[in-house]
């Protein structure tokens, strides 16, 4: 078994995508992506966002926007009602968003205009309707980010979107970094469902128990600035925030051979 393999770069492509695919890389990795000086000013300002709150079903940990992930519980199951809201404030918010971000230029507008450049990027699209993309996640002190993966195909079951997405790509940007703690983990496993069920822990709507699992093959210190893609339906976890928070814009993107790339959070 080889260490980590971490792949530094100053642009995702096809190539950066291949790497995670084939596992000739566990990370890509771009620092300052963020310039540095900015992100903590940007992470102050987003915070204020009227959307601010817990999330629905991870009250540990916050979020601004919103989150796909809260519009279904765990069977898969769709809330018809919070799916419709998600929809319908999609567009609004990813403005506002980008608009407390001035006059420091927007994280997810940066990542966009990569992508435009490399791969080509679409919003993903459910049910005819735009998704919003690009979340702000708030890792208050404490908190942490039980082992998961993500899976779209799991999570919307019946949406042409998740048949189409040959592979998920988790895309992260930190504005602000814990002191202590706040580590992402990966492992080098692609669970099944049935897998993950065996590995749940008890009482978790989403995550797995970490002394049902072995040692990460990857942990990170990420630093403010720093973008982080990695494949989602690998294992992955954020260690507890021991002293500190951690802040960062998240999206996911949806692999389509000769396709552009679609986003969505
Ligand atoms: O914040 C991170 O470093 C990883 C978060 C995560 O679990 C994800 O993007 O799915």
């Amino acid at each position: 078994m080889t260490g980590p393999v971490i792949l530094e770069s100053d642009e995702i492509g096809l190539d950066e995508i291949e790497a995670l695919l084939t596992d000739a890389a566990d990370l890509v990795r771009i620092r300052a992506f963020v310039n540095p000086h900015a992100a903590a000013r940007i992470a102050r300002r987003l915070e204020r966002h009227p959307s601010h709150a817990v999330y629905r079903n991870t009250t540990e940990l916050e979020r601004v926007g919103e989150s796909h992930f809260e519009t279904h519980d765990e069977s898969g199951a769709t809330d018809t009602e919070a799916l419709a809201a998600y929809l319908d404030a999609a567009t609004q918010l990813m403005e506002e968003i980008r608009g407390l971000c001035a006059p420091d230029a927007s994280p997810f507008d940066a990542l966009w205009g990569m992508l435009t450049r490399t791969i080509g990027i679409e919003r993903a699209v459910l049910g005819g309707r735009a998704m919003f993309a690009g979340i702000v996640r708030i890792f208050p002190e404490g908190s942490e980010l039980l082992p998961h993966n993500d899976d779209f195909a799991r999570d919307a079951p019946g949406f042409d979107l998740a048949a189409s997405v040959q592979a998920q790509l988790a895309v992260n940007m930190y504005l602000e970094t814990p002191r202590h703690g706040g580590e992402l983990e990966l492992w080098r496993w692609r669970p099944s469902p049935h897998q993950l069920a065996r590995v749940r822990e008890a009482g978790s709507g989403y995550g797995g128990d970490r002394s049902l699992l072995p040692v990460p093959d990857v942990t990170v210190r990420v630093e403010p600035g720093d973008l982080v893609m990695f494949d989602a339906a690998r294992m992955h976890a954020v260690r507890r925030q021991v002293v500190g928070r951690r802040i960062g814009v998240s999206c996911f993107l949806g692999y389509r051979r000769g396709l552009p790339l679609v986003c969505w959070s």
